[in-house]
C-alpha cells in the first residue's frame, strides 16, 4: 500500500511539473486533502493550506476591512522545489480565515514561468499593487488588483519591472521586493547578498511605482553580523521617527531565523542602532510585516517543517502560518513583540489557580488535558528574594502518561535564557528533537508566559518581549502537563489555562 501511494506521488507529481498547470490532477488532489484532514498534528486553529506544500507569507494587506494573507504554495507533492504559486485567504480577525482561489501563477511563457515567489503589497490610491519576484532568473515583478476581494489579479505587461541586478554588483541572491512611499517618490527594497557575503537590501526608487532605477543598498551587513543573505525584508516606519527592517537568513550560530533592526532612515539609507531575532527558533522563517488600518504593526512567518520529506508526504501537507503577532516600541522605549488582541477571541473554558510554590520536578496540573489550549503563567521570585538566581523552571508540556515524550519550555535563570526544549519531544525518529534558546534577562522581573498550543505547534510569549515557535510530534496521546523548578523553588503566581475554540 505504502508503495502504491509513492508511486501515485511520483506519477502524479511528474505529470503536474510537465504540465505546469494550476492544479494538481482531481484525484491526487483529494488524496492530499483527505490525509491532511486525518493528519492528528495538523493544527486547527493556526492558517494551513487545504493540502500540499505552503511556505512564507506574501502580499500582507488590510484593505477595506478584511485582512489578506497571500502565501507561497505549490500543490505537487515535491514541495520546497516545486514551482510556486500565491495562495489566497481572507479573514476579518486575523484567525478565521476563508480560503480563496489562487492569485498569481506562473505565465505560460513569460519571465515569471518557472515561480512566482516571495513579494509584498503595496496599497496606492485606494487600490493594491502586488510586487514579487519571478524566477528564473530572479527578476522583480508587478500585478494589479482587478476586484475589490483581491481575486483576481493583472500582471503588468511591461514585466519585469526591475530586470536585473544593478550593474557591477555581483549578488548571490536578488529577491523578495518591499515598497514604501520616501517623499514625493516611491522606494523599492530588494533582499540580496552581495560581494564578499554580506547580506543586504538593494534601494530603487520611482515616480510612477512602476520605472526603477537604483540607489545603492538601503542597508549592508557590513561586518557579516547577521547573513550572508537577506530573504523577505520588509521595511516600515515604527514610530513618528524609527525604522523598522524585518528579514530572514542565517542569524548568529548558524541557524537560520527571522531578525529585526531599528533604527534612523534618511537619504535612501538605513542605520540601525537594535537589532533582536522575531523568534527565538529556527522553525520560524520568512516573516513579513505590515500595516493595518487602525495602524498596528503586525507580523506573520512561516512554521517550517521539521519532519522528514515522507513524513510530510503521507500526512498530505506541510507548512504552517503562525499566528499573528504585533510589534511596538513600548514605554521604555524597548521593543515588545506579543500576540495580538485578538486571539482573546478564541478563549472557552478556564482552569485557574494562585500562589502555588513549585520546589519539585514535576508537579502535576490538571484542568486541561488537551493539545490545544492557552496558557497563562506568572512566576515570581520566592518570598523574600530579588530575582532568579540558578533555578531552571517552567513547564512540562505534551506529556505522556508514561512521561516518555515530553516538551519543557523554561527560564534558565543561571544563562538568562528561555529554552525550549524538545529532546524528548517524540518517540518518533524522522522528527526534529532538540533545543531552542534566546536571551532574555529578567532584570529582577517576574516572568510572565503566554504559551498557545495548536497540535504539533507551540508559540510561547516571555513577558511580551520575546517569543518562540516549537513543533513536537508525541507518537502518543501526550497531553498532559505540569509545573517544575530545580535548583530552587519559585512561586507561580498565577496560572490560567483556557481551552482554545475557532
Ligand atoms: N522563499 C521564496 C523566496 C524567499 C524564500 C521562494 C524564503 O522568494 O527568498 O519560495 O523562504
Amino acid at each position: 500500500m505504502k508503495h502504491l501511494f509513492l508511486n501515485v506521488h511520483f506519477v502524479g507529481g511528474l505529470l503536474c511539473n510537465l504540465l505546469a498547470i494550476a492544479a494538481c490532477s482531481q484525484p491526487l488532489q483529494d488524496m492530499y486533502k483527505e490525509r491532511a484532514l486525518s493528519d492528528p498534528h495538523r493544527p486547527i486553529l493556526h492558517f494551513t493550506a487545504p493540502a500540499f506544500w505552503l511556505n512564507d507569507p506574501n502580499g500582507l494587506v488590510h484593505y477595506k476591512g478584511d485582512y489578506h494573507l497571500f502565501y507561497q504554495y505549490s500543490d505537487r507533492p515535491e514541495g520546497p522545489d516545486a514551482v510556486k504559486y500565491w495562495g489566497h485567504a481572507r479573514s476579518k480577525d486575523l484567525l478565521r480565515w476563508e480560503h480563496l482561489p489562487l492569485a498569481l501563477s506562473p505565465s505560460k511563457e513569460g519571465a515569471d514561468s518557472i515561480g512566482i515567489w516571495s513579494g509584498s503589497a503595496y496599497k496606492h490610491n485606494d487600490s493594491v499593487m502586488m510586487f514579487y519576484t519571478g524566477v528564473f532568473p530572479e527578476r522583480q515583478f508587478l500585478a494589479f488588483q482587478q476586484d475589490h476581494n483581491l481575486i483576481h489579479w493583472r500582471k503588468y505587461e511591461g514585466n519585469p519591472i526591475v530586470a536585473a541586478p544593478p550593474p557591477n554588483t555581483s549578488v548571490i541572491s536578488f529577491r523578495d521586493p518591499t515598497v514604501w512611499k520616501d517623499g514625493n517618490m516611491w522606494m523599492m527594497g530588494i533582499g540580496s547578498g552581495i560581494s564578499d557575503q554580506k547580506g543586504a537590501i538593494l534601494g530603487y526608487e520611482s515616480r510612477d511605482l512602476i520605472n526603477w532605477s537604483y540607489t545603492g543598498p538601503l542597508y549592508v551587513d557590513e561586518n557579516k553580523e547577521e547573513s550572508y543573505v537577506f530573504e523577505c525584508p520588509s521595511f516600515l516606519p515604527l514610530t513618528s521617527n524609527l525604522h523598522l527592517l524585518l528579514f530572514s537568513g542565517h542569524v548568529k550560530n548558524g541557524r537560520t531565523g527571522s531578525s529585526y533592526m531599528i533604527g534612523k532612515y534618511k537619504n535612501h539609507r538605513f542605520v540601525p542602532h537594535q537589532r533582536g531575532v522575531v523568534d527565538i527558533s529556527s522553525d520560524f522563517y520568512a516573516a513579513q510585516a505590515f500595516q493595518d488600518e487602525s495602524g498596528r504593526i503586525l507580523i506573520f512567518g512561516w512554521i517550517k517543517p521539521v519532519r522528514s520529506e515522507t513524513l510530510q508526504q503521507s500526512s498530505g501537507w506541510s507548512g504552517v502560518i503562525s499566528f499573528p503577532r504585533q510589534i511596538s516600541i513600548d514605554k521604555n522605549g524597548d521593543v515588545s513583540i506579543r500576540p495580538v488582541e485578538e486571539m482573546k477571541s478564541l478563549r472557552s473554558e478556564q482552569f485557574e489557580a494562585h500562589n502555588l510554590q513549585i520546589s519539585s520536578s514535576l508537579q502535576a496540573l490538571p484542568g486541561l488535558h488537551d493539545n490545544r489550549g492557552e496558557i497563562l503563567v506568572r512566576f515570581d521570585p520566592i518570598k523574600g528574594r530579588r530575582g532568579f538566581v540558578n533555578e531552571r523552571f517552567g513547564l512540562i508540556l505534551r506529556r505522556s502518561n508514561d512521561g516518555q515524550e515530553q516538551t519543557r519550555i523554561y527560564y534558565d535563570a543561571l544563562t538568562k535564557k528561555l529554552v525550549m526544549d524538545r529532546s524528548t519531544s517524540s518517540l518518533e525518529e524522522r522528527v526534529l528533537k532538540n533545543i531552542e534558546t534566546g536571551d532574555l534577562d529578567l532584570k529582577n522581573e517576574p516572568l510572565t508566559l503566554r504559551i498557545f498550543m495548536d497540535r504539533s505547534v507551540i508559540e510561547v510569549f516571555a513577558n511580551d518581549k520575546i517569543a518562540g515557535t516549537l513543533q513536537v510530534y508525541p507518537t502518543n496521546d501526550a497531553n498532559e502537563m505540569a509545573l517544575f523548578s530545580e535548583g530552587g523553588a519559585v512561586e507561580v503566581t498565577s496560572i490560567q489555562i483556557w481551552k482554545l475554540n475557532k
